[in-house]
């Protein structure tokens, strides 16, 4: 297998898409001020109202009022899990959580963008993606408790396992996405990453390789403005969906608090890659309103007034808003999902308490297929560690 095949590829059907393989069309503004607002795609406005957008709003024109009402159950669970995981930490529960809180819009829009052969490939903070690629919330636990190194098989749901070495994922979803490519598949890869991460080597590089090879792989950026207590300008010095032209692919600023928004420019971009017309690269505009992690303290490093900028443009709030503006939702709807909300929060602390404790020994065995000396020589003195605990019998 050569990777010279690929790139002579054409692309796999001709349908032209709606824009050409560079340029930034879509958002013009060159800026890197956080004072100004950005131009972005959007189709709800943080009050609830539904604004037309020539370009995209064919990609959600068919949406029916039951479809709006599972993104926004999508929404809500979502936000309830991570809030219980929070929680369970706080309770000893789990050794460390990576909160999504704000960032739902972006993740259940884009995860529902999502055919069900794509090919996700996450950070540790994709949550509401693994939700919609219908991974059990409870097994996103297990890495985070201790008691396993993944929690699920990924090719289950097509959904791989959580990345913490920030940007890797990018490289491995453009080899996926070149692998496809050779074996004829009518399918696309999206990876997820931060605006921590675009400062890393491995994103410019899979930008590199995507665009050169047309991977059929849609890079979805959260920009949550902040990379633990690092802002995003310090990070870059223009709009990071700006970063695409130079490799040679279409970039877009979406609204990433806008579930519709989200979930239309993500079909485009998809639609693009499977239509053999290369990456794209996503920047949705969105804010961590929680801790980096529960190991985080953010009033170390940023004032309540961001926070409260950004809980007036919150995506379950608007999208509640639209729904009861257009009669889409009535008071019993709203009322069935609270308890549905309880007992999703309920189930995953009984989940978590229940996880068996692994065998202490088992990650020697997890290192190499055959074997090493090193790892010999720590599981010994790991055993003899044990082993000083009397009352442990050596366990
Ligand atoms: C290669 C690498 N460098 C540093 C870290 C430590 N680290 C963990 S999360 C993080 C910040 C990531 O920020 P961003 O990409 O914006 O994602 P976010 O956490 O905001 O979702 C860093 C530097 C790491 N995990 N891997
Ligand atoms: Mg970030």
């Amino acid at each position: 297998m050569t990777v010279e095949s690929s790139a002579a590829r054409k692309p796999r059907r001709s349908a032209a898409g709606k824009a050409g393989t560079t340029g930034t069309k879509r958002t013009t503004r060159s800026t890197a001020s956080k004072s100004t607002e950005p131009e972005l795609v959007q189709l709800l406005t943080p009050e609830g109202k539904r604004v037309k957008n020539a370009e995209y709003d064919a990609y959600v024109a068919g949406i029916t009022p039951e479809e709006l009402r599972g993104l926004y159950r999508d929404m809500v669970l979502t936000r309830r899990f991570d809030a219980e995981a929070t929680a369970l930490q706080r309770q000893g529960e789990l050794g460390l959580w990576a909160s999504l809180l704000g960032q739902e819009a972006a993740q259940i829009g884009s995860g529902r963008a999502t055919r069900e052969d794509d090919y996700v490939f996450p950070t540790y903070r994709e949550h509401g993606v693994a939700w919609c690629r219908g991974v059990d919330p409870t097994n996103l636990l297990g890495m985070f408790r201790g008691v396993n190194n993944g929690g699920w098989d990924p090719n289950s749901n097509n959904f791989q396992l959580y990345t913490i070495v920030i940007g890797s994922q990018t490289l491995h979803a453009t080899g996926y996405a070149m692998g496809i490519t050779k074996d004829g598949a009518d399918s696309a890869v999206i990876a997820y990453f931060g605006d921590g991460a675009s400062s890393q080597g491995d994103v410019a590089e899979s930008f590199t390789f995507s665009a050169v090879y047309n991977a059929p792989v849609v890079f979805f950026c959260q920009n949550n403005q902040w990379a633990i207590s690092e802002p995003t300008e310090r990070q870059t010095r223009v709009p990071l969906y700006q970063r695409a032209q130079g490799f040679g692919f279409p970039g877009v600023r979406v609204d990433g608090n806008d579930v519709l928004a989200c979930l239309a420019v993500t079909k485009w971009a998809l639609e693009r890659a499977r239509a053999g017309e290369g990456p794209t690269l996503v920047e949705a505009y969105t804010y961590r309103m929680g801790a980096h992690t529960t190991s985080d303290d953010p009033t170390r490093y940023r004032g309540d007034e961001e926070r409260q900028a950004w809980e007036a443009k919150d995506p379950i709030l608007r999208l509640r808003r639209y729904l009861e503006a257009s009669n889409h939702a009535d008071d019993a709807f709203f009322a069935e999902l609270e308890t549905e909300s309880e007992a999703l929060g309920k189930r995953v602390r009984e989940a978590v308490r229940a996880m068996p404790d692994p065998d202490h020994f088992a990650i020697f065995e997890n290192a190499y297929a055959d074997g090493h000396a090193l790892v010999d020589e720590e599981r010994a003195q790991f055993a003899a560690y044990q082993a000083s605990f009397a009352d442990e019998g050596g366990h």
